[in-house]
């Protein structure tokens, strides 16, 4: 009994002892409870582009809060794309640029604790695609050794999703998915897609009225061709009016919420990374689409 005691004596002792160490440190590096949790989400934009092209890429972060510092590397194809400028965002520090082995390092604390509950680019890189790219190839530019950190010091978790510029003159290819249709541009008429497709395919919205060429394609229409049935379904756009706006996002918002569920094309419209889940990760798709930072890929 009395050892026990002893030995309960001793772990509050040791527990007092790392108790202060922990307040000691805290006092030096206030950690901030709202920044321990989320995981910050740093997208490279995709785009497609021609051969000889100049093009903007970004690179850009949601989902964060209380940044402190800050240390990445977005690496690139130095013989596909020509880096014409480097600009960083509101997140100052220090750029160092190797054209040779297409390596654009990036690196900055601050002391003063800045923000970002939601978006902001961290750097564009304006690049000149070589003329000589193959129609078809994806150059991809990704990060590699990438940090952030809260004004705290505590890593904070990320998850990335690297870029890439496809060389397309054509832009994307329709096709069919299940008792879907997919590769929509959103944008497109009836008689874009049948172009695309080769065929004199049939269209009606989700009401049952028949859609003339000129008419634009919406999440929820029906086509039929070669004696089947699709739905259409263009990636973020879930309310079924053919564009990506923010109404998607209130769509998709809502769903996650339980306030109104998507199902069938629309479900599937708002799935915009195609993981199987409508979650936040799609909303964040959505919106870096909606501020040209990357497109959707249908
Ligand atoms: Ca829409
Ligand atoms: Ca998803």
């Amino acid at each position: 009994m009395g050892r026990y005691r002893k030995t309960g004596k001793i772990l509050k002792m040791a527990l007092s002892g790392i108790l202060a160490g922990i307040l000691a440190f805290c006092v030096s590096f206030p950690v901030s409870a709202e920044g321990t949790s989320a995981e910050a989400e740093l997208t490279v934009s995709h785009i497609r582009a021609e051969g000889g092209n100049t093009v903007d890429i970004t690179l850009s972060v949601s989902e964060v809060s209380d940044l402190g510092a800050m240390e990445y590397q977005l690496v690139y194809d130095a013989g596909k794309l020509t880096c014409n400028s480097v600009k960083v965002g509101p997140f100052d520090g220090v750029t160092s640029l190797n054209q040779e082995n297409g390596r654009i390092s990036f690196a900055a604390a601050s002391s003063n604790k800045l923000s970002y509950q939601q978006d902001a680019v961290l750097m564009t890189v304006n690049f000149t695609v070589s003329p000589t790219v193959a129609e078809g190839e994806k150059v991809e530019i990704y990060l590699e050794n990438t940090k952030l950190y809260h004004s705290g010091g505590e890593k904070m978790s990320l998850s990335l999703e690297n870029g890439y510029i496809e060389i397309s003159k054509n832009g994307n290819t329709p096709q069919t998915d299940g008792g879907y249709l997919t590769g929509i541009v959103p944008g497109s008429t009836v008689s874009q897609v049948n172009t695309k497709l080769g065929q004199n395919a049939l269209w009606t919205d989700a009401q049952g009225k028949t859609l003339s060429n000129h008419d634009t394609v919406k999440t929820g229409d029906l086509v039929s061709f070669g004696g089947k049935s699709y739905q259409a379904v263009i990636y973020g756009d879930s309310n079924g009016d053919g564009v990506v706006s923010s109404l998607d996002v209130v769509k998709v918002r809502n769903h996650i919420l339980g306030r109104s569920a998507l199902s069938g094309a629309y479900g599937k419209a708002a799935d915009c990374n195609k993981d199987g889940k409508i979650n936040s990760s799609d909303v964040v798709k959505i919106r870096n689409h909606i501020l040209g930072r990357a497109e959707i890929v249908q």
